[in-house]
C-alpha cells in the first residue's frame, strides 16, 4: 500500500506500517480491496425503500417499479440522510437535556455556567426571580425537552436568528416544529407511496435539518456548556504522540459530553490514580478522540489523540489500555483490532452496543460509580500490555482551543474594551471584516472520508484560506486536523497573510479557531447570526461560507443542509450522492440561492476548491460592501 496516498499524517503512516507488521486490517487496508465502489449507490439512485426494491435506475430502466424516477429516488435518498443526521444529533441532545433534568447540588452533574443558564431561561420565558437555580435548570430541561415532541408551534431558537432571515424560513414555510416531527415526517414521507416530487423533498429537508442546527445542536451545545462549563481558551497537544509509555492510555471517543465529563473525574480520583500506581504505571492519560476528544479538549484541554481515521490505529499503537466509547462514528472494526492488541474495547451506550466489546453500560444515575468502574476497568489492564507491541508515534503538535462564542468575545474585549457594550458584542469581528482586514470567515468543518487522502483536503483548504486573510473556525474532525497540523497554534499566523495576521496578533488568537464538536456547529451559526445582527443584516449578506472538505457522515448532510437554509454558502470536497438526479443538482447547487441566498458547491479537488472559495468570498464582498 503506498501509505502516502492513504493519509498525509506522519503518524498515521508509521502505525500503518506496523499494523501491516502486526498482521491487523484497517479501514485502509479495506479501502483497497473495496477498488470499484457501487455506481449506483454513489448516483444515489438505488432505491430499497420497498420490498419490491431493490430498484436501479438505468437508460434501460427509468422508473423503479413503483415508477419513481431518478429524481424521485435520489431526493428521498437525500432526505433520509439529513433524517439520520438530524436525529443523531438531537438524540444526542436530549440525552443532555435528561441529564439537566437529573442535575443536583450534591449530584453527579452540577450546574456550571449559572448565567447560561439564566439567559436561557429568559429567552425561554421561565421563571428565574428568586428561584433556586436547580429548580430553573430542571424547568428549562422540560422545556427543551419538549421541543422534541411539542405539538404546536416552532423551535424556540429560531427567534434568535436575523429577522430577514426568520423571515425567509417563514415565508418559505421551512420553521422547523418539533424535532421528533421534522424527522418523523421525513420517514413517512419517504416511504414508498408518498412524496414523489424532488422540490418537496428538498424543501422538507431543509426544514429538518434546520430542526438540527436551529434546535437539537443548539439544545447539546448549550446544555453542555450549562452542565459542564461554556469552554474557555486552554492550550492543549495532538496527535498520536500524545499517548504516555509509562502512563495507563485511555482513549475516549465518540460523543455525548455526559460519559466523557465523568471520565474526567474518575481519571482524577485519589483511589484511582493511586490504583494505577499500584500496577506500576506512572499515572492516568486521558486522550480523546473523533467529538467526545472536541468536547473534553475544550472543556479541560484534555489532549487529543486523533480523528475519525485514526481510530484504528490509535489501538495499533499497542499502547493503549482501553478505548471508551459511547455514540458516534465509532467503527465497528475497533472490535477485532482490539483482540490484536491487550486494548480493552468498552462500549457503553445502549443505543451503540458493538458485538465482541465489553460492554460497561454508562447511566446517568449511576455515573459517577459507572465511570469508576470503566477507568478501574483500564488500569487494570496495564499489566496486560506487551511492552514488544508498544509503538508510540513521535509527532504532536500544541494547539489553543476553547473558543465558545462567549471565549470568542472574550479574546476581542480584551482588544477594543474601550468601544465594547458590557454585554459583548461581535461588533469588532464585524468592525474587520468591514474594512477588509479580514477578508471573510469559513467555517471548515467535519469527518474524514476514505475516498480521499486524510486530513488532505482540510489542511490545503485550511492553509489556502488564512493566507488569503479568511480567518477559520472548526470543529469536528476538521478542528482535530488543524490542531494536528499546528494550524491552532498563534504562531501559525505565519502563514497567515497580513491582514489576517495582525487581527491575529491585535486579539492573541491562532489563525484556526477550534469551535468544538459537531453539534457546535450550532456555535458558528451563533456567531454568523449574532455577527448579521450587529450590522442589521442577513446572515447570507455577510462574506462567510461553510466548507466540509471531507464530509462522510449523514449527520454531515444536515449540518451542510441547515448551513445553507441559514444563507451560509456551503463548499464540499466529497460529491453527496445526488448526482443520479439532474434536478437534484440543480436545486442543491443553483436554485436554493434564489430560495434561501446560499446554495451548495461541490469540487473533489481541494487546491481548486479553495481557490472557488477565496473567489467567492470576494465576489460575496462586493455586495456586503455595498450593504455596510
Ligand atoms: Ni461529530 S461526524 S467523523 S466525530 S466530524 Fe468526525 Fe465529529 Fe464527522 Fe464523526
Ligand atoms: Fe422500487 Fe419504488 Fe420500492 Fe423504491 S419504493 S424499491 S423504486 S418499487
Amino acid at each position: 500500500m503506498d501509505k502516502k496516498m492513504m493519509t498525509i499524517d506522519l503518524n498515521s503512516q508509521v502505525l500503518l506500517d506496523k499494523a501491516e507488521r502486526d498482521g491487523v486490517e484497517t479501514m485502509y487496508d479495506r479501502k483497497q480491496s473495496f477498488k470499484a465502489q457501487c455506481g449506483f449507490g454513489l448516483q444515489g439512485n438505488c432505491c430499497r425503500i420497498c420490498g419490491m426494491g431493490p430498484c436501479r435506475i438505468t437508460p434501460k430502466t427509468p422508473r423503479g417499479l413503483c415508477g419513481a424516477d431518478e429524481h424521485v429516488i435520489v431526493g428521498r435518498n437525500y432526505a433520509r440522510m439529513v433524517a439520520g443526521g438530524t436525529a443523531a444529533h438531537s438524540d444526542h441532545a436530549r440525552d443532555i437535556a435528561h441529564t439537566m433534568a437529573l442535575a443536583s447540588r450534591d449530584g453527579n452533574y452540577t450546574i456550571k455556567d449559572e448565567a447560561k443558564l439564566i439567559t436561557l431561561a429568559k429567552e425561554w420565558d421561565v421563571e428565574t426571580e428568586g428561584r433556586d437555580i436547580y429548580d430553573i435548570a430542571h424547568e428549562v430541561a422540560d422545556v427543551a425537552l419538549m421541543e422534541f415532541g411539542k405539538p404546536y408551534g416552532v423551535a424556540r431558537f429560531l427567534k434568535n436568528a436575523p429577522a430577514k432571515r426568520q423571515k425567509v424560513w417563514k415565508d418559505l414555510g421551512i420553521e422547523p416544529r418539533a424535532i421528533d416531527r421534522e424527522v418523523t415526517t421525513i420517514m413517512h414521507s419517504t416511504h414508498i407511496g408518498c412524496t414523489a416530487d424532488i422540490d418537496s423533498l428538498i424543501h422538507m429537508s431543509l426544514r429538518t435539518s434546520l430542526a438540527d442546527g436551529w434546535a437539537g445542536s443548539m439544545i447539546g451545545t448549550r446544555f453542555s456548556d450549562i452542565l459542564f462549563g461554556t469552554p474557555t481558551v486552554r492550550e492543549t497537544e495532538a496527535n498520536l504522540g500524545v499517548l504516555e509509555e509509562n502512563k495507563v492510555n485511555i482513549i475516549l471517543h465518540g460523543h455525548e459530553p455526559s460519559l466523557s465529563e465523568m471520565i474526567v473525574l474518575a481519571s482524577e480520583d485519589p483511589e484511582l490514580v493511586e490504583l494505577a500506581k499500584e500496577v506500576g504505571a506512572e499515572g492516568i492519560n486521558l486522550a480523546g478522540m473523533c467529538c467526545t476528544g472536541n468536547e473534553v479538549t475544550m472543556r479541560h484541554g484534555v489532549k487529543t489523540a486523533g480523528d475519525f481515521h485514526q481510530q484504528e490505529l490509535a489501538i495499533v499503537t499497542g499502547a493503549v489500555e482501553a478505548m471508551i466509547v459511547d455514540v458516534q462514528c465509532i467503527f465497528p472494526a475497533l472490535a477485532k483490532v482490539a483482540k490484536c492488541y491487550h486494548t480493552k474495547f468498552i462500549t457503553t451506550s445502549p443505543k451503540a452496543k458493538i458485538a465482541e466489546s465489553t460492554y460497561m453500560e454508562f447511566s446517568e444515575e449511576t455515573a459517577y460509580e459507572d465511570a469508576r468502574n470503566i477507568v478501574k476497568e483500564a488500569i487494570l489492564n496495564f499489566k496486560n500490555r506487551d511492552k514488544s507491541k508498544v509503538l508510540i508515534p513521535e509527532l504532536k503538535s500544541s494547539a489553543t482551543v476553547g473558543y465558545s462564542l462567549n471565549a470568542i468575545l472574550g479574546q476581542l474585549d480584551r482588544v477594543v474594551n474601550s468601544q465594547i457594550d458590557p454585554a459583548g458584542t461581535l461588533k469588532p469581528l464585524a468592525d474587520c471584516l468591514k474594512s477588509g482586514v479580514l477578508r471573510g470567515v469559513a467555517g471548515v468543518v467535519g469527518c474524514n472520508n476514505a475516498k480521499g487522502i486524510s486530513n488532505k483536503a482540510h489542511i490545503t483548504i485550511m492553509k489556502e484560506l488564512i493566507k488569503n486573510d479568511i480567518l477559520v473556525v472548526t470543529t469536528g474532525c476538521g478542528a482535530s486536523a488543524a490542531a494536528k497540523f499546528g494550524l491552532m497554534t498563534k504562531e501559525a499566523r505565519k502563514l497567515a497573510c497580513k491582514g489576517l495576521a495582525t487581527v491575529c496578533e491585535l486579539v492573541d488568537i491562532p489563525p484556526v479557531l477550534h469551535l468544538g464538536s459537531c453539534v457546535d456547529c450550532s456555535r458558528i451559526l451563533e456567531v454568523v447570526s449574532e455577527t448579521a445582527k450587529a450590522l442589521d443584516m442577513d446572515m447570507c449578506d455577510l462574506p462567510v461560507v461553510g466548507v466540509a472538505p471531507e464530509w462522510m457522515s449523514e449527520k454531515a448532510v444536515a449540518i451542510g443542509t441547515y448551513v445553507v437554509a441559514s444563507g451560509i454558502d456551503t463548499y464540499l470536497g466529497i460529491m453527496p450522492p445526488v448526482k443520479g438526479s439532474s434536478r437534484a443538482v440543480e436545486i442543491l447547487c443553483g436554485e436554493l440561492q434564489d430560495m434561501v441566498g446560499a446554495k451548495f458547491t461541490v469540487n473533489e479537488n481541494p487546491e481548486e476548491l479553495a481557490q472557488i472559495i477565496i473567489s467567492d468570498i470576494e465576489k460575496k464582498r462586493v455586495r456586503f460592501e455595498k450593504l455596510v
